[in-house]
């Protein structure tokens, strides 16, 4: 596939897709935006919801790839969950099948596995005990068992139309971690850019999962088919370390934080709209 340049970014509205509007120019993409809400300061972005199969389809009509970020990014009820991420992720991909898209890269969750185990051991954890991107899924909520079901539409629309995706397991991309779980997570905003502009322009990716974090210190999962994109992290959470520590302490024993991949999300899930 030619590298892409014109992208539709889904989801310009969201947290993720404000930062990535203001860093993947820098990489030569044009961006196409799209959200149900207004997205401000972009009044040419689309207005549309991703029920609006025949606004997809003109959206995705002569763009390279899609970056898929729209969607409920929190816990809510499974009808919501269904309508927006399940049926709304299948009118994506089918509008970019119908359009001859190449590639989506798909915001899939640390959640889809956020009933692993987190790892144990001495920081930094060695290869071989971080969580390899085939562990079993084990999702905490309805939204992560939406975000399993876009993985395994991705590699359905790569088997059979030839549709290439990389889904990313974004750990938590802010600004800054905010939490004692989130140093072992947390993809800093630059690491994002990078990260999805290796998913957007690697060769023959077919359909790949990958884990989505900086070079944490305390890193759980494993980065390699990442890397394998060509993905080099530059950010490190451990310099938010000492305050994170200072204010909130290690999560104690029994604490879902301190237990599970998905932490709360696994008990109290924040629930959505915030
Ligand atoms: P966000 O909630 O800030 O943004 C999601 C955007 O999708 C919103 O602007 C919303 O209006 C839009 N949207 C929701 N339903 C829609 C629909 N039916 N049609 C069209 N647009 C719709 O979420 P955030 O943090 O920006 O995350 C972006 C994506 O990345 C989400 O899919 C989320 O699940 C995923 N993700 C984000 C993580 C993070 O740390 N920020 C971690 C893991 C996954
Ligand atoms: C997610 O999947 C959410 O979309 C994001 O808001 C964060 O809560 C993140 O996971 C997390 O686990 O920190």
């Amino acid at each position: 596939m030619p590298a892409p340049r014109t992208v539709l970014l889904t989801g310009a509205a969201g947290g993720l897709g404000t930062l990535m509007r203001e860093l993947l120019p820098a990489y030569g993409y044009a961006l196409r935006l799209l959200d149900v809400r207004p997205v401000p300061g972009a009044p040419e972005a689309i207005t549309a919801d991703l029920a609006d199969r025949d606004a997809l389809r003109e959206a995705v009509r002569g763009v390279d790839a899609v970056l898929h970020l729209a969607g409920i990014s929190l816990e809510a009820s499974f009808d919501k969950i269904l309508r927006a991420n399940i049926e709304g992720t299948q009118h994506l991909y089918e509008a970019a099948r119908q359009e001859g898209v190449a590639r989506v890269v798909f915001a899939s969750s640390n959640h889809v596995v956020g009933f692993t185990p987190r790892p144990r051991g001495k920081v930094p954890l060695a290869p071989d005990e971080l969580i390899p991107v085939d562990t079993l899924r084990r999702p905490d909520t309805f939204y992560g068992l939406s975000k399993a079901f876009g993985e395994d539409l991705a590699q359905f629309y790569w088997d059979k139309h030839g549709l290439e995706t990389v889904s990313v397991r974004i750990g938590s991309c802010f600004p800054e971690p905010t939490s004692v779980r989130m140093l072992s997570l947390w993809l800093s905003p630059a690491d994002g850019a990078r990260l999805f502009h290796a998913a957007l322009s690697a060769e023959g990716v077919g359909h790949t999962v990958v884990h989505g974090s900086s070079a944490n210190t305390r890193l759980w999962w494993d980065l390699a088919s990442a890397r394998a994109l060509g993905y080099e992290p530059l950010d490190d959470s451990e310099r938010y370390a000492a305050k994170l520590l200072a204010e909130q302490g290690e999560p104690a024993p029994g604490d879902p934080d301190d237990t599970w991949l998905g932490g709360h999300f696994t008990t109290r899930p924040p629930q959505w709209p915030h």
